[in-house]
């Protein structure tokens, strides 16, 4: 097998010490952080898209990012070659799961027929480089964005043609999944979505879109895949308005279809802010409605407007992400999955790997400081005496239901002198602060 990094080997623990960029200075996959090591509780993915067909293009520019792989002219051998490089990067790295689209691993042929069979000669290299390593496939998706035949969407197409054909690519994708093992399959809905309403019926695609999701779930019974589904909200980009723009449409949306006990929610960090959201806001709303179920982890630009996509470096962030995970009891069958790409001027194959190990040790250190504040309770002891109103006297009749409007009232007459108390944020943030530094 060929070396596509040969100037770096294994990352180790180095500790935060150390100068050595290629070197871990919080992420130590063995230690303990309570009763499970970080690597069980930050189950780290590459995601195989942008690691490794990312290229640094722009709206105004060219590709940047020449890879190794790069010179081999036929399509099916550069994805044989990404394959041997993912799998030097991931062990290298010690990541142990990846995500993948279909046609992030094998290239688009002239009948769909000849792109299954490129995909199946792929997957089965993957497979046996996976039984090799023990790596996982953390989950697997279609990419129903890319061709140009999804100019109108997928699933929410007018053309009942393109939707066969994204059900076409659906079922190949589950399937292949299955075959790797993976442990969750997600549903991004790259172009669900609309430019205009003069143009399009939006009760009626979004009736398509649950009949897609509706087949998927027939079919891995069908199938026997027991893998997590999970849905992966976005506001906008690339259409105006996305139809899963962000943790409570998804609900509303699942709820009304009956889907609800099937899909579990694939958070990311980007897309929460492009939202208008925080990152914490959508893992605690998915969290409080037990749909918590993946994180994209990355980390967009407050200047800039889009998905940027970067590698997150924000341990503030991250800490509170964290927070968010290990109260749901961690992610379960999800897992962490860098859906970031280096920067466009970030060119260098050995960028790479200053990317992951940027990622991780933010995660890393935003576990450590998460796991602490968890335990040592400050925050959540406040947060139970700011609702203790609500434990005894009136209070607590309202959330045992003894009280109706009239008791309220009744209750109200006799004491209309309110007292309220500080909030305290800042005091609030200064406990994090005192975590994290
Ligand atoms: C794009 C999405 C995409 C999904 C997988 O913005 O994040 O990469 O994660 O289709
Ligand atoms: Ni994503
Ligand atoms: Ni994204």
């Amino acid at each position: 097998m060929k070396d596509y990094f040969p100037d770096i080997s294994t990352i180790t623990y180095e500790g935060n010490n150390s100068k050595n960029p290629y070197s871990f200075k919080y992420y130590k996959a063995d230690k303990k952080i309570g009763s499970k090591t970080m690597h069980e509780h930050l189950k780290f993915a590459l995601a195989y898209w942008h690691t490794l067909t990312g290229k640094g293009v722009d709206p105004f520019g060219a590709d940047t990012m020449i890879r190794p792989w790069d010179n081999l002219a036929d399509p099916m051998d550069k994805a044989r070659a990404r394959v041997d490089a993912s799998f030097e990067l991931m062990q290298k790295l010690g990541i142990r799961y990846f995500c993948l689209h279909d046609r992030d691993i094998a290239p688009e042929a002239a009948t769909l027929k000849e792109t299954n069979r490129n995909l199946d000669i792929l997957v089965e290299l993957i497979g046996k480089q996976m039984k090799a390593t023990g790596i996982k496939l953390l989950w697997g998706t279609a990419n129903m964005f890319l061709n140009s035949r999804y100019l109108h969407g997928a699933a929410t197409s007018c053309n009942a043609d393109v939707f066969a054909y994204a059900g076409a690519q659906v079922k190949k994708a589950m399937e292949i999944t299955k075959e790797l093992g993976g442990a969750n399959y997600v549903f991004w809905g790259g172009r669900e979505g609309y430019e205009t309403l003069l143009n399009t019926d939006m009760d009626f695609e979004l009736d398509n879109q649950a009949r897609l999701l509706r087949m998927a779930i027939d079919y891995a019974k069908e199938i026997g895949f027991t893998g997590q589904f999970l849905i992966e909200p976005k506001p906008k980009e690339p259409t105006k308005h996305q139809y899963d723009f962000d943790v409570a449409s998804v609900m509303v949306f699942l709820r009304k279809y009956g889907l609800d006990k099937d899909f579990k929610i694939n958070i990311e960090s980007n897309h929460a802010t492009l939202a208008g959201h925080t990152f914490q806001h959508e893992l605690c709303l998915a969290r409080i409605n037990n749909m918590l179920g993946s994180i994209d982890a990355n980390q967009g630009d407050p200047l800039l407007g889009w998905d940027t996509d970067q590698y997150p470096t924000d341990v503030y962030n991250a800490t509170l992400a964290m927070y968010e995970v290990l109260k749901n009891g961690g992610l379960h069958s999800g897992g962490i999955n860098f859906d970031a790409k280096p920067r466009r001027a970030s060119f260098e194959p050995s960028d790479l790997f200053l990317c992951f190990i940027a990622g991780m040790d933010t995660y890393a250190k935003g576990l450590e400081a998460a796991y602490k504040l968890l335990n040592n309770g400050e925050l959540e002891d406040f947060i139970r005496e700011r609702y203790s109103s609500y434990s005894s006297g009136i209070g607590k009749d309202i959330v045992e239901g003894k009280a109706g409007l009239k008791e309220l009232e009744e209750y109200a007459l006799q004491h209309d002198r309110i007292i309220n108390n500080s909030g305290r944020q800042e005091l609030l943030e200064t406990i994090v602060n005192r975590y994290i530094l």
